[in-house]
């Protein structure tokens, strides 16, 4: 150490200052993660270019980057429970693809690019879609999801499947966020024992530790942008209809939605357009009404938040119903003079008068019971090819769930198909049509298309805690970003069944934007302009990380190959 100078120290730690020329042309670099001598961030701030950019120059192979994101996986699994199944052929898969870019065939920005789903999207390959459950173990699909076939065709590797809420939580009323049967206890990374929230648990862990470029979750009711929230991730929940739902296990046609958990709004981005659009085993994607989707990349633009029109509906920002998130309105209340700088006009008090009337109704609840009994028999199980355990209907995944031990009935119990199964309709009867009706006329006209027209805005902003339930009931879009971390003096609170750290010191929350039915492409400008702004995800570190990086698989490599 002493015969260090301090510059040569410096050199070595950040690989600033080299006598090598071309070295010295880069900008200074962290040696740690350097590849051959030439820079590349860590694999947790990696962005697609990065990935691009290095698979271009030949810095690594697509077989590296699967090679490098097991092993990080392997690192924190037994930990944080958040990948259930690795593709067993994810490496032949991408060794197939780095021939391909070595024969001049590039698919598009993804092409040998790892990414994660989540355990509710099948793939008609070795491995299992199960949203967590034995019931499905084992069984079969006839053909990818047009989720999984898009992703292929974009040139992405399918890496493994993550941990969920079982069901995408539509089983109990006491069970955990993250926990499946198959998949064990998903855990965020920002605290010990960290409620990783959910039902994209895994996907949002995944995600944020850079096990994968990014994951895809889905959402009915904020099971995209609640995990991207408490894990530090950009979610974009697309508007219903955008991505297909085919081959998705359901809880609702009118709600369900897959969409790109990433670390960027830019990422987010490159995902999306990978999966948006029409598939003709969904015809909810009928009604996309663009013949090309927007460029949700080009629409990254740093001036995009000039002029626009930003409401804020205060309403939704309850902290009577919701008092531990009282730290993150001081917060939310300064984005909004960010938002100011960058040019918004901001417009307060956008309420939603239809915020009382929704939460006293029922109707939500009755829409999801009824879609659940007719679209999971219809849109899922019947279009098994194999179905080991004959399951064809609710009531048959409730007896099976009762009689398996290892589904932990009745310690979680199954009250939400109970539920279910009481009402006595579907989602074809005159009951169900009539609480449609009012569900989407108050979330609607008297929530977000209402304050949309009403005060003239391009878009709408709250925090993500308070953001999903509007949107969700009528399947118009959201995208959060980071905008913060609970404070050092937060008091820890467990979730409600008594497992988990639900609020504690470093948990990260998130801003959401809230638009119009298809209007993906402003938001991810408003997203992106606001992110470049801010940068809050650099400044939370997660307390748990795995080391492994490029480099050291790059090197092992290179040593292997030499005599
Ligand atoms: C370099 O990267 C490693 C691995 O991500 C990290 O632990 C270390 O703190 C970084 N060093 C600097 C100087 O940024
Ligand atoms: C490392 O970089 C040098 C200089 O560009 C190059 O000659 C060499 O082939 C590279 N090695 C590997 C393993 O890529
Ligand atoms: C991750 O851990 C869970 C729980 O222990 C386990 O079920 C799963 O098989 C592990 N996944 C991998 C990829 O090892
Ligand atoms: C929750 O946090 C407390 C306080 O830091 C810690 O003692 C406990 O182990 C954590 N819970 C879990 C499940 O890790
Ligand atoms: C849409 O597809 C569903 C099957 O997923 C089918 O039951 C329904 O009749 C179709 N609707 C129209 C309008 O084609
Ligand atoms: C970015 O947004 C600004 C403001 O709306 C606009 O003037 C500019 O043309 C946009 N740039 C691109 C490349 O689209
Ligand atoms: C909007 O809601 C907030 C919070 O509930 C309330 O303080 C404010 O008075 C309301 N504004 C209007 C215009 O209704
Ligand atoms: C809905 O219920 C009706 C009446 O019981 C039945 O005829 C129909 O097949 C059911 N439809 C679906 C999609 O489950
Ligand atoms: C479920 O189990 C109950 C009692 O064990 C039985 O009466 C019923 O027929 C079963 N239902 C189905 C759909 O298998
Ligand atoms: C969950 O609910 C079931 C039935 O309602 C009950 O038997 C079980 O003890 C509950 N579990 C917990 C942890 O509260
Ligand atoms: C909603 O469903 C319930 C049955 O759960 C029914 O009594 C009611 O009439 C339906 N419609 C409305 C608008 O509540
Ligand atoms: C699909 C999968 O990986 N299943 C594993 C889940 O975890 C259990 C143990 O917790 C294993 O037995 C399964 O093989």
């Amino acid at each position: 150490m002493a015969s260090l100078s301090l510059a040569s120290l410096l050199v070595l730690m950040l690989g600033c200052l080299s006598l090598i020329p071309w070295v010295a042309a880069q900008s200074c670099y962290n040696q740690s993660t350097a590849i051959n001598g030439t820079a590349f961030p860590a694999l947790i701030d990696a962005t697609t270019e990065d990935l691009t950019k290095g698979l271009e120059a030949g810095l690594f192979t697509s077989v590296d980057l699967v090679t490098a994101y097991i092993q990080r996986i392997m690192e924190v699994n037994a930990t944080l429970h958040m990948v259930t199944q690795l593709n067993p052929d994810a490496l032949s898969i991408a060794a197939e693809l780095d021939k391909q870019r070595a024969n001049g065939v590039v698919y598009g920005p993804l092409h040998g690019i790892p990414i994660l789903i989540k355990n509710n999207i099948a793939t008609a390959d070795k491995m299992d879609n199960t949203a967590g459950s034995y019931a499905l173990a084992g069984a079969k699909v006839p053909r990818d999801s047009t989720m999984a076939a898009k992703l292929r065709k974009a040139g992405a590797v399918i890496l493994g499947k993550t941990n969920l809420s079982q069901w995408a939580n539509y089983r109990s009323f006491n069970s955990s966020n993250g926990w499946s049967a198959i998949g064990g206890q998903t855990q965020g990374a920002y605290y010990p024992g960290q409620d990783p929230s959910g039902s994209s648990s895994g996907s949002g862990v995944s995600s944020s530790l850079g096990l994968a470029l990014a994951a895809l979750g889905t959402e009915t009711d904020g099971s995209i942008l609640s995990p991207s929230d408490v894990n530090n991730l950009v979610g974009i929940k697309p508007t219903v209809g955008l991505t297909s739902r085919d081959l998705v296990i359901p809880i609702s046609e009118h709600q369900d939605t897959v969409g790109p958990m990433a670390r960027t709004v830019k990422d987010a981005a490159y995902v999306l357009a990978a999966i948006a659009g029409k598939s003709p085993y969904d015809n909810y994607t009928d009604a996309i009404p663009f013949d090309t989707i927007p460029d949700y990349v080009a629409a990254c633009n740093f001036s995009a938040l000039q002029g626009k029109r930003i409401g804020v509906p205060r309403n939704l920002i309850d902290l009577t119903a919701d008092p531990p998130a009282a730290p993150i309105v001081p917060v939310f209340n300064a984005a909004l003079d960010i938002l100011r700088k960058a040019g918004a006009i901001i417009v307060d008090n956008t309420n939603f008068t239809g915020y009382e009337a929704l939460n006293e109704g029922d109707y939500s609840n009755v829409v999801l019971e009824a879609d659940f009994i007719s679209d999971l028999p219809k849109e899922y199980l019947s279009q098994l090819s194999y179905n080991p355990n004959q399951v064809h209907s609710v009531a048959d995944v409730r007896n099976f769930t009762h009689a398996f031990p290892l589904e932990d009935w009745p310690e979680r119990d199954t009250l939400v198909w109970d539920g279910a199964l009481a009402l006595g309709f579907n989602n074809t009867s005159p009951e169900f049509w009539s609480n449609y009706t009012m569900n989407t006329y108050l979330a609607g006209p008297l929530g977000v298309t209402g304050a949309l027209k009403n005060y003239s805005l391009d878009a709408l902003v709250v925090p993500t805690e308070f953001s999903p339930n509007f949107p969700a009931l009528i399947g118009s879009p959201v995208i959060t970003v980071p905008l913060g971390a609970y404070p050092p003096e937060t008091e820890v609170l467990m979730n409600g069944f008594g497992t988990l750290n639900a609020t504690a010191p470093n948990i990260p929350f998130g801003i959401s934007f809230m638009g119009a039915h298809f209007s993906e492409e402003l938001l991810v400008g408003l997203a992106y302009a606001f992110e470049q702004r801010t940068l809050v995800r650099n400044s939370i570190t997660p307390y748990i990380q795995p080391v492994t990086e490029l480099v050291d698989v790059v090197n092992a490599r290179s040593k292997l190959a030499r005599p």
